[in-house]
């Protein structure tokens, strides 16, 4: 029988079950089996996640799988990155985990770096500054919980080890913490003293694709369960998403596109010199030892803010229809401004930027949309302009994957904009590179090269082309306003 692999994969605003198959022609099949919602919500003074409800819906996607015939399968857990959980002496958690959006690490890279030279922290951990990263949240911890702290895990990873008892630090999410040494490839030392953290408090650093165990056997009592082996994929979401992504050769640049944008290419080794820094640019640690050289753009989180705003009144496609109605680049706004993170309301945020800037206010849904699209495909071309310049190379092709990859206005906004070919696809890429580290440790597939080429044979990949002399000019002049108003953090 051929094995049956089930990515659990779950973002800032849902989550899903895919179960993952490999058919006769060798092609990827990937089926949704179950989704459910995620978001957080303020308890206690925070905004914080229902991690209990997360793994009772895992479980219940489960169900739904053996339901459907499948008495054995693998199964590997990724979600968002920098967020963890407190677990006690006990073993169990000490308070439902914060999340990024909380408001409490507003300041908190000033002050962790007032004595501590950012440069330095850089060249250290070679990971970009956002103040949500894992560093600034404990600098904020509450001191009496983390006293009472034996581990500290990252949310994939305490999802693991709730289902199977095992814990472990897996490294592709670790990285994120801006806390692990880029050199000596291990936490460092003195980042965590400086928030008082002791190594022994994270459980083992493992590569993603390490066997982590049986779901346990408490878990197969209380609910109709397959036999399910966990393992340990590339749990942080972006790196698996980049792992699922079907590059070719040696010149193409990702954008994970979902909730966020990640922008950026995969290296070899990592990048961690003074353009790099001046730029923000991360080296996130990926799977096979490679690093997710990239930046962190607001992406459609702003556009799924402004839908909530509308409630039912519009679907995405229908917001993406009128966009599609109106003219672009009406106004230039810096996406990335901090503003945009957490606002009381989107859309009034969007528009009080304009006014201070003095430019056209959008009103209408289409209005507003476009304004979105534009900016975030400007966005998007700076910054693939500023890869050139940081690697010393030209990369002539945009892989977009994600929930993203299917707004063709962006896509070919994106081309024109960036001078480059955008290849769309596919969506649920992070669900496909979270499969596909299990198939390659079970020995399914041979390699990440084999995988990736799989991946393209599998599903249907739109290419985008630029459309010659369509905006000359927007770019050079969006560059100079943000050279007036960026808010960038280094
Ligand atoms: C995307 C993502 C990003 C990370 C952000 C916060 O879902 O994981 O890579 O920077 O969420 O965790």
């Amino acid at each position: 029988m051929e094995n049956a692999y089930v990515a659990v994969d779950i973002g800032a605003s849902s989550g899903r079950l895919m179960l993952a198959e490999i058919n006769n022609q060798q092609q990827i099949q990937l089926k949704e089996m179950h989704r459910f919602k995620n978001g957080f919500k303020k308890a206690d003074g925070h905004d914080r996640w229902n991690i209990d409800y997360l793994i009772h819906e895992i479980l219940t996607g489960l169900e739904k799988i053996k339901a459907a015939g499948y008495q054995q399968v693998y199964l590997g857990i990724d979600t968002w990155a920098v967020d963890y959980v407190l677990v006690g002496q006990d073993g169990k958690k000490l308070a439902d985990p914060i999340s990024y959006r909380d408001h409490r690490t507003d300041h908190a890279i000033a002050d962790l770096t007032s004595d501590l030279p950012k440069s330095y922290l850089y060249k250290k951990t070679g990971i970009q500054f956002l103040d949500f990263n894992t560093l600034y949240q404990l600098y904020e911890e509450n001191e009496a919980l983390l006293e009472q702290t034996k581990q500290i895990m990252m949310i994939p990873d305490y999802i693991g080890y709730v289902l199977t008892g095992k814990a472990v630090t897996e490294v592709t999410n670790a990285s994120t913490t801006q806390m692990l040494n880029l050199q000596g490839r291990l936490f460092d030392e003195d980042l965590l003293a400086k928030v008082n953290v002791h190594d022994s408090q994270f459980a083992k650093l493992v590569e993603a694709g390490t066997p982590l165990g049986q779901i346990s056997a408490n878990w197969m009592e209380s609910f109709d369960l397959p036999e399910t082996q966990v393992i340990t994929v590339a749990t942080h979401d972006t790196a698996s998403a980049v792992v699922g992504t079907p590059g070719v050769g040696h010149d193409w640049a990702f954008l994970s596109s979902g909730t966020w944008s990640l922008l950026g290419t995969e290296l070899n080794t990592p990048e961690n010199g003074q353009l790099a820094f001046e730029n923000n640019y991360t080296n996130e640690w990926g799977a096979y030892g490679t690093y997710r050289f990239l930046k962190n753009i607001m992406g459609l989180w702003i556009a799924q803010c402004v839908k909530r705003i509308y409630g039912d009144q519009y679907s995405f496609s229908e917001l993406a229809s009128l966009a599609g109605q109106e003219k672009p680049f009406q106004q230039f706004i810096d996406i990335n401004d901090e503003r945009f993170v957490n606002p009381d309301n989107m859309i009034e945020e969007i528009q009080q930027y304009c006014r201070e800037t003095g430019q056209a206010v959008p009103e209408m849904p289409g209005e507003i949309m476009m304004a979105i699209y534009s900016n975030l495909a400007l966005f998007y071309a700076n910054e693939v302009q500023k890869l050139d310049a940081i690697l010393d190379c030209h990369l002539n092709t945009l892989n977009i994957v994600g929930g993203g990859s299917n707004i063709a206005l962006l896509n070919q906004m994106t081309s024109t904009l960036a001078n480059v070919t955008v290849v769309a696809g596919p969506n649920e890429a992070t669900a496909v590179g979270n499969a596909l580290v299990q198939m390659i440790s079970t020995g399914d597939v041979q390699d990440l090269k084999a995988g990736r080429q799989m991946i393209a044979n599998s599903f249907d990949l739109k290419r985008f082309e630029p459309e010659a002399d369509q905006y000359a000019g927007v770019l050079k002049r969006y560059q100079d306003f943000l050279n007036g108003h960026s808010k960038e953090l280094v």
